[in-house]
């Protein structure tokens, strides 16, 4: 077997560059022969989880899914990535408990609220700041950042390439890859 199968779960403030480094850690990986599956709101929200907004509870749910979904595909086998804010620490802490030991990857992605807000890749904080997104997080939706998570990437200080090269080392350095 040339891959262990193992759960990435990026974590952070929109704007902060889950899907940005999850991206490119996944073509790093593609490039390296593992196969690979990548979840984010974008895939979930629009079908398994359409039913779900951004208040506290369908956050909780938005997540269990998530997991669970993540699980049955790295029992199938693949290295799976997820990029979801993912806000509250319980939530990330019930889909560690779904993996087995030292598969589930934990991978803060950190970055400062006004640097998120500055970047504003879609144009949501200004939307929200305007009230026009209620439950924002960071904004009047809290983020419990990680305590120990395994990979923590500053995303103010250092570029998307050396994020992603942090998280490749994490891999080989604990045999995943
Ligand atoms: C946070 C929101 C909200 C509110 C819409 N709060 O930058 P994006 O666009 O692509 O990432 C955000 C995405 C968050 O969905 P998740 O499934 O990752 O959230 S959670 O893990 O908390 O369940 C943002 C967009 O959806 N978005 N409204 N109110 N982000
Ligand atoms: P998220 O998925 O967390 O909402 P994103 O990946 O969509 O975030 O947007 C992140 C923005 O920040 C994007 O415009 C690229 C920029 N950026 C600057 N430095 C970065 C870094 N080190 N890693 C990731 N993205 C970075």
């Amino acid at each position: 077997k040339q891959q262990n199968p193992c759960l990435l779960w990026f974590t952070g403030l929109s704007g902060a560059g889950k899907s940005t480094v999850a991206g490119m850690v996944e073509r790093s990986l593609a490039a390296r022969g593992a196969h690979t599956y990548l979840l984010d709101g974008d895939n979930l929200r629009h079908g398994l989880c359409r039913d779900l907004g951004f208040g506290a509870a369908d956050r909780v749910e938005n997540i269990r899914r998530a997991g669970e979904v993540a699980r049955l595909m790295t029992d199938a086998g693949l290295i799976v990535l997820s990029a979801f804010i993912s806000p509250f620490r319980s939530d990330r802490e019930l889909v560690r408990s779904l993996m087995p030991a030292g598969e589930f990857i934990e991978i803060f992605v950190d970055a400062p609220l006004h640097e998120c807000e500055r970047r504003d890749p879609k144009g949501l904080y200004v939307k929200a700041r305007a009230g026009q997104l209620p439950n924002f997080t960071g904004l009047d939706s809290p983020y419990e950042a990680p305590q120990q998570p395994e990979v923590r990437l500053d995303t103010l200080r250092d570029d998307a390439e050396t994020c992603t090269a942090q998280v490749m080392a994490y891999l080989e350095r604990s045999r995943l890859i």
